[in-house]
């Protein structure tokens, strides 16, 4: 953790007792965190905006995940293996990691506020997912209010192990309708409301008017979601997650979701980092390493223009 004068980092209590982590940045952006899931559940542009979604109905009591907000799906993606849905690492209570081994050199931490924590198998996860690893997730909060999450996974065990990852993000969107995605058109793509069938998307930006639930596969490393009614875009930088999930459940599964108001897809939208066609595999002591960088610019930044390419060329 760090605090200085111009920027801070705060060990609080949220909902329910949960231990929390607010990090706030000199010009007024900030994130909260969770320790339980290592769960991003607010982020705060200058503006004291909030860009993520969480649901009003989100209950904050293990064992049930946080409906919102960043979600960190390991060891499992979905149902794609023994575990629950999207494995354990979003309801176990994860530590303050208070000495995390260096990044490298060129991950300059400098102007930023950050915190880092850490996951490790306990001798009841163990039964269910027979491998020891420590997972390091660092969380950081940029000079201009960019959102930046990297995993660092390590194989602390004496055999390999094999993993699917996502950063499951639930974006706050003013109406979905008004909602557009660039970036993966013309990509392949697995649909999860037709079993997982590889279809391939068209030429078109994607835009919403029914459930979505598709993985998209071997993707950029940069997808924009555009905000007409917000007049916001939402950049998605990723590193070492080649597959991006798009997931909207409409009306009636929202219904069907507890956790979830009726009317809520309406004002969220998810997409997610990830890496599920090809499961990640570490040898003993191999380390790997996925990022997500987001960061919500006025679309109007861009020449006054929703030019998606602009987006995704500017660096
Ligand atoms: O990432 C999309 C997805 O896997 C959907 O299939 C949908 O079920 C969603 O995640 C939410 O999953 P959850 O386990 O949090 O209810």
């Amino acid at each position: 953790m760090s605090t200085t004068e111009n920027k801070s980092v705060e060990m609080t209590t949220g909902i329910n007792g949960l231990e929390k982590v607010i990090l706030r940045e000199i010009h007024g952006s900030s994130v909260e965190v969770y320790l339980y899931g290592a769960h991003v559940t607010s982020w705060k542009n200058e503006q004291g905006e909030e860009l993520l979604f969480v649901s009003s109905k989100a209950i904050f009591k293990p064992p049930k995940p946080i409906r919102g907000g960043i979600p960190i799906c390991f060891p499992q993606f979905s149902n794609l293996g023994t575990l629950e849905a999207h494995g354990f690492a979003r309801n176990r209570v994860w530590t303050i990691d208070p000495d995390p081994p260096a990044f490298p050199p060129n991950v300059n931490a400098t102007n930023r506020v950050f915190v880092d924590l850490l996951l490790k198998p306990t001798e009841d996860d163990l039964k269910i997912w027979p491998h020891s690893f420590e997972y390091r997730l660092r969380v950081t909060l940029g000079p201009a209010g960019d959102l930046m999450l990297t995993s660092r996974i390590r194989n602390t065990d004496g055999k390999p192990f094999t993993f699917t990852f996502a950063y499951h993000t639930y974006f706050s969107v003013s109406d979905i309708s008004e909602v557009r995605v660039e970036g993966l058109e013309t990509f392949d793509y697995l649909d999860n409301l037709k079993n997982r069938e590889r279809c391939t998307e068209q030429g078109d930006a994607i835009t919403f008017e029914s459930e979505i639930d598709k993985i998209y596969l071997s993707t950029p490393t940069k997808i924009a979601i555009l905000d007409h009614e917000k007049k916001r875009t939402f950049v998605v930088r990723k590193d070492g997650l080649p597959d991006a999930v798009v997931w909207n459940p409409w009306d009636k599964r929202a219904k069907a979701i507890a956790d979830f108001g009726d009317d809520e897809y309406r004002h969220m939208l998810c997409v997610e980092a990830a890496a599920i066609e090809k499961p990640i595999t570490l040898k003993p002591g191999e380390e790997w390493k996925g990022r997500q960088e987001l960061s919500a610019v006025p679309s109007s930044y861009f020449s006054g223009q929703l030019d998606p390419n602009k987006v995704l060329q500017s660096s």
